[in-house]
């Protein structure tokens, strides 16, 4: 008996992803030997509980794994204690709530519209209906995060819990400085690295974890792993941050998943990580410098980090739903995105948002990403042209039967 509806999917999946040009920030390529360990037998194990107490038998096997991807995660970020349980960011950041707050106290987070994520207090999110929840933006002129207005905010707010990190922004963010506003208002200091988090173990962004209470991340993105979720924390916490992971929020943990993510960090650890993160940053500065050759704005005017936030509304008049779509329709995948104080509604918006981490995994440099700035603006520029788009998807094909 074979399902062969979704194998046709799975199959047809992997020729998109295989002759796409993957542009989404967020995604990447993990290696075969991180497949091969999510799709093992540990998907078969039950191990409620922790390394040295679970609650069922047969655990010698993925209590080793389990030390690993801890031991390996800690020794990555130099942080005191991991959790590698959560199945995914949302989660993490939910533990750390439920760690330390209690229903109704008060977050201060970066809003969804300025580049922060669902889970740092957007209303329609469990941070945003649990918790009382403020958010700081960025500068309107600058747009980039404006350190004085989080301190004013934070001052009058008087949050339990800051959380820095974000989802869209594309410039470097001063983790020592958020540390200082939170001692002055005794606040606990939450960083949610997930799209950073490769390019932190690389050192090649600030490093959240000698300021941060706790540190939350994805292993999917930048960090190349399984689809899922981490926490670190400082050692006073560890406890507490367990039990709310496990029995407070799941219960048994994705053993496979969990497998994946030992073997991220591994990967990680290695040296020619670091050369590749290098190479990511490297990409999307060239991408960003390219893309304004091109004639589009750039949001905050350049990059830091793996990703560029676009403003495509300003530049060709047309919003980044229509750029997306017509995107799609020469094999390039990204995403629209709000663009600060974006007159565009989610839905449409006025900004893409792309970055360099999946096709830098692919072998893509500095020229392919030059030629990737060329399509996207000759799409941009054209998007009622059927002829021109053909001759981009086929100058993409043609590129991609070499990756
Ligand atoms: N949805 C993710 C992203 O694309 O950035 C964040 O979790």
């Amino acid at each position: 008996m074979r399902d062969l509806e979704v194998f046709a999917s799975i199959q047809k999946e992997e020729q998109r992803q295989k002759y796409n040009i993957e542009l989404i920030a967020s995604e990447n390529f993990c290696s075969d030997e991180v497949r091969e360990a999510v799709g093992s037998c540990l998907t078969n194990k039950y191990a409620e509980g922790y390394p040295g107490k679970r609650y069922y038998g047969g655990c010698e096997n993925v209590e080793v794994v389990e030390n690993l991807a801890r031991d390996r995660v800690c020794r990555l970020f130099h942080a005191e204690h991991a959790n590698v349980q959560p199945h995914c960011g949302s989660a993490a950041n939910m533990a750390v709530y439920r760690t330390v707050l209690k229903p109704g106290d008060r977050i201060l987070g970066m809003s969804l519209d300025a580049g922060g994520h669902l889970t740092h207090g957007y209303k329609l999110s469990f941070s945003g209906s649990d918790y009382e929840s403020f958010t700081y933006g960025v500068n309107k002129e600058t747009e980039m995060i404006d350190y004085g207005e989080v301190e004013r905010l934070a001052l009058e707010i008087r949050p339990k819990i800051i959380v820095a990190g974000a989802s869209a922004y594309a410039r470097f963010i001063d983790y020592k400085r958020f540390r200082e506003i939170a001692d002055k208002v005794d606040a606990i200091l939450m960083v949610d690295m997930a799209h950073v988090a490769g390019l932190i173990a690389a050192g090649l962004h600030p490093d959240p974890v000698e300021y941060a209470d706790f540190v939350t991340s994805t292993t999917h993105k930048t960090l190349r792993g399984p689809r899922g979720g981490l926490v670190l924390c400082k050692e006073k916490y560890a406890k507490d941050l367990d039990r709310n992971v496990f029995p407070g929020m799941q219960g048994g943990p994705l053993c496979h998943v969990i497998a994946g993510k030992a073997v991220c960090f591994y990967e990680a650890l290695q040296p020619e990580f670091i050369e590749y993160q290098k190479q990511v940053v490297n990409n999307a500065r060239v991408l960003a410098e390219a893309l304004k050759e091109e004639g589009f704005r750039i949001v905050s005017g350049g990059t830091d980090n793996h990703m560029v936030l676009v403003d495509v509304k300003h530049s060709f008049g047309i919003t980044g739903k229509q750029l997306e779509s017509a995107l799609d329709e020469v094999n390039i995948t990204v995403n629209k995105n709000s663009i600060p104080f974006d007159e565009e509604k989610p839905a449409y918006t006025s900004g893409i948002r792309v970055g360099t981490p999946a096709m830098t995994t692919r072998g893509f440099r500095e020229d392919e990403f030059r030629k990737v700035a060329h399509w996207i603006a000759q799409a941009a520029g054209n998007i009622e042209n059927d002829a021109i788009k053909d001759r981009i998807r086929k100058e993409v094909r043609e590129l991609m039967e070499k990756y």
